[in-house]
């Protein structure tokens, strides 16, 4: 025999708002009604059915933008793993923070690969160098950011073969992803706090987002170890993470919002340079 339907009236669904709004937790809430003759299964899906509508309700009446999905690495069910698998290589996790959602890995990229990067990109550096040289501007400007270039998606087997890895990593499309930006920073370089994601406010905004949508996630890769300064700063929540070659800075935002509570920067550097590879993550293809 099939169990006797529940139905869901708009009455417990306004209780299980009262108890939200009293700070109860949803696991005590979840008791009561079980005590009160809910089945588990039917309780749970009133239950988060109830509370997706009130947290939208309450997003929206903040004006916040209604959230999206982003990629994530870890494991939904919870669980820290030491290690994950990145398609052809074995990444350590070593820090994970929820809100925001920051995780830095270790041994994204090997030794090897950094230097080719550095390789690669230095010499289109080098060509954008020369005209700043004949305009006399040879002098780091402190206040502006570093020196970079963009490679084309899967435009050298070095990127095919890193973007094959990062997608594998945070399960997300590589037709998803921007083309790897690399960033040179010299003594005195920084990067002042900023969103990744493009300000809905911005008046060029909906032309940028023909293109993949909104940005939802990005990988700061190091790609060597400067001597001193160069971290990457997250000051909502007073997190710095140190410019190390071959690990790697993840962060999404569901939201393009400060909300998020993703403002992040690059450090000055303060002795020696610093060179990063940066994926953006788009919602969509990125074209
Ligand atoms: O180089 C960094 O640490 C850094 C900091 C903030 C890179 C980016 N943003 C970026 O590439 O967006
Ligand atoms: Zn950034």
């Amino acid at each position: 025999m099939s169990p006797v339907q529940q139905p869901i009236t708009a009455e417990l669904r306004q209780w299980i708002v009262e108890q939200a709004q009293a700070g109860v937790q949803p696991e005590a809430v979840l008791e009561s009604m079980k005590a009160s003759g809910w089945q588990e299964e039917v309780a749970i899906a009133a239950l988060e059915d109830t509370l997706r509508g009130f947290l939208d309700d309450r997003a929206r009446a903040n004006l916040l933008p209604p959230p999206v999905p982003v990629p994530d690495p870890l494991p939904p069910e919870g669980g820290m793993p030491a290690t994950l698998m990145a398609g052809d290589r074995e990444v350590r996790v070593l820090l994970a923070m929820r809100n925001p959602r920051v995780i830095v890995f270790g041994g994204l990229l090997s030794d090897a690969e950094c230097d080719e990067m550095i390789d690669l990109a230095g010499r289109r550096l080098a060509r954008s160098e020369t005209v700043q040289t004949d305009t006399g501007a040879s002098e780091v400007n402190a206040a502006r950011t570093s020196d970079g270039m963009f490679f084309e998606r899967g435009e050298n087997a070095l990127c095919q073969r890193i973007e094959a890895r990062i997608g594998a990593l945070v399960g997300w499309p590589v037709e998803n992803g921007e083309g790897l930006q690399v960033l040179r920073y010299r003594p005195g370089a920084e990067y002042k706090p900023h969103y990744d994601y493009f300000d809905p406010a911005q008046p060029g905004t909906p032309t940028i987002l023909k293109r993949g949508g909104q940005r939802v996630g990005t990988l700061v890769m190091y790609l060597n170890s400067p001597k001193v300064g160069g971290g990457t700063t997250f000051p909502d929540v007073q997190l710095e993470v140190a410019p190390v070659k071959g690990h790697a800075v993840f962060f999404s935002y569901d939201r393009a919002h400060p909300s998020s509570r993703t403002l992040h920067g690059g450090a000055p550097v303060l002795e020696g340079e610093k060179w990063v590879a940066t994926k953006w993550l788009r919602e969509g293809v990125f074209r």
